[in-house]
Parts: structure tokens; sequence; C-alpha cells
């Protein structure tokens, strides 16, 4: 694995501990999925709903394939695995990825508009300069507006054990903004 990969599964796995227990447990995608939501302003109940179902999904599937000790929950070293084997993967990552893009694009346009962005990653908990950097990595347009493929293209990525380089690495580390 690329140190770069490990550094993103280092922040993921730090945000998806919401209650701060040191384990990922059902409970932390239950309040992650209510702090998205709640930060889709204007996306309807259909979208929400979706993600709702996207984060128990993810959760169910990362305890079904990683909880190698049958504990309920999964710990750091578990989680570490999810980006050795990514095809085990790969359709969880791709149903949150849209679910999460689509609250990005309520009006179904295509695109996305910083602020939003900022609303929804900032709720995942990524830092405010972190997810100015990502932004600007996905070249936005000229009215400061990126694709949804964009994004779950890097949000894809963000996953891949052989990636280095690539936008989701703005997210880890400190930023000057
Ligand atoms: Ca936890
Ligand atoms: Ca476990």
């Amino acid at each position: 694995m690329r140190a770069e990969a490990l550094d993103r599964v280092t922040l993921i796995f730090s945000l998806f501990d919401v209650n701060g227990t040191g384990h990922l447990e059902a409970d932390d995608f239950d309040i992650m999925a209510g702090n998205v939501v709640r930060a889709a302003r204007d996306s309807d109940d259909n979208s929400k709903h979706a993600m709702v179902t996207a984060f128990r999904r993810y959760w169910e599937t990362l305890v079904a394939e990683l909880d190698t000790d049958h504990d309920g929950r999964v710990s750091f070293d578990e989680f570490t695995a999810c980006v050795l084997s990514p095809e085990r993967f790969e359709e969880t990552v791709r149903d949150f990825a849209e679910a999460l893009a689509a609250l990005g694009d309520p009006d179904g346009d295509g695109m996305v508009e910083r602020p939003l962005f900022q609303a929804l990653m900032t709720a995942i908990g990524f830092a405010p300069g972190n997810v100015d950097a990502l932004f600007d990595a996905f070249r936005p347009s000229r009215s400061d507006r990126i694709t949804v493929t964009a994004w779950i293209a890097g949000i894809k990525d963000y996953y891949r054990p052989d990636k280095a380089g690539i936008p989701g690495d703005h997210l880890v580390g400190s930023t000057a903004s």
C-alpha cells in the first residue's frame, strides 16, 4: 500500500469513529448519516433516504467483510484491509459516492457548487481548508462548480491502495488556508 493511501485510510477511520470509541460501530454510521443529511438543506427526502441507506450498507459491508475477530465492531487494523482488497468494496463505495454526490447536486444539473460541497464534507468531519483545497483540485468551472462525475471518481480513488498524488490527498494533513 502507498503511504498516501494509508494516510487517507487513517483519516477516514478517525472521522468515521464519530463517537470516539476507537472502533467503528453501527452507531458511528447512524450519527454521521444524520450529520450529513442535516447539511443537505436543499435535497428531497428520497435523496436523503438514499444517503442514510448508503451509510447503513457501508457499515454492514465493513462489519461483514472486515470484523475478523467477530466482536461486532471494526478496529483500525481490521479497517485497513478494505484498502488492500478494494474489489470487495467497489459496489458499496460506488453507492456511497453516488448518494453523497446526489446530495451535492439537488437540482440535478450534474454540477456541485462550492458552498454545498463545503457543508457536506465538513459534516463528514473534513477540515474546511482541506475541503477547499480538494474542491480546487477538481478544477472548478469559472462559476466555481465541479462535476458530479469528478466527485464520484475522486471518492473511488480515495480508497485505492495504488493511488498517490490524487485530489483526495488534499484532505490529509493541514493546509495553509
Ligand atoms: Ca466508534
Ligand atoms: Ca472487530
